[in-house]
């Protein structure tokens, strides 16, 4: 019989990046077509059974428009053992700052393991990011994985998340 494992997951990216429609998608399967700022962060609970019958249950933070600032980044972050790291395959600025999000990652929690993931794969003609560019910063930052995804045609969202679930267990079961 498998156990169940509570994981606290949070996303970090520059705004408009894709964050909130990534979780929309993969908790409630749908896309909002329409940006809604939030203040503070919202938390959403979803659970993913694995092959070896282990549970994982996500508590996973979505943060606000608000992200800006340091303090609450710190707030969102505190306690959190798994991470996206996104950005926008359309938008160089949003990945040349990753390893700033990387830094805000190992600044505030303790350890989180994490995947990189660029986000809003269906916009092919406006791609500025190769998907080699992409697996090479992951490797170069020691991310456990890397997925080209889209929020709107739901493409390797669930993976993403399924990945994350497995390299949080191999933390948890190793101790
Ligand atoms: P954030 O939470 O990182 O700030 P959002 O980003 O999820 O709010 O998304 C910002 C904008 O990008 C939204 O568009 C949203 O619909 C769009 N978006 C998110 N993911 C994708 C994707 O995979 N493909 C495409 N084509 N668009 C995406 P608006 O126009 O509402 O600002
Ligand atoms: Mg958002």
């Amino acid at each position: 019989m498998g156990l169940t494992y509570r994981c606290k997951l949070i996303l970090f990216g520059n705004a408009a990046v894709g964050k909130t429609s990534i979780i929309d998608m993969y908790v409630n399967n749908k896309f909002e077509e329409e940006y809604i700022s939030t203040l503070g962060y919202n938390v959403f609970e979803k659970s993913i059974k694995m092959k070896d019958e282990n549970i994982v249950n996500f508590m996973i933070f979505d943060i606000g428009g608000q992200e800006q600032f340091e303090e609450l980044r710190k707030k969102y972050a505190a306690g959190a053992k798994a991470a996206l790291l996104v950005y926008d395959v359309t938008n160089r600025e949003s990945f040349e700052n990753i390893k700033k999000w990387q830094n805000d990652l190992i600044n505030f929690t303790e350890n989180a393991t994490f995947i990189l993931v660029g986000n809003k794969v269906d916009l092919e003609d406006a791609r500025q990011i190769q998907k080699d560019e992409g697996e090479a910063l992951a490797s170069d930052i020691g991310a456990y994985g890397f997925f080209e995804t889209s929020a709107k045609t739901n493409t390797e969202i669930d993976e993403a998340f399924h990945k994350l679930a497995q390299a949080y267990l191999e933390i948890v079961i190793s101790k």
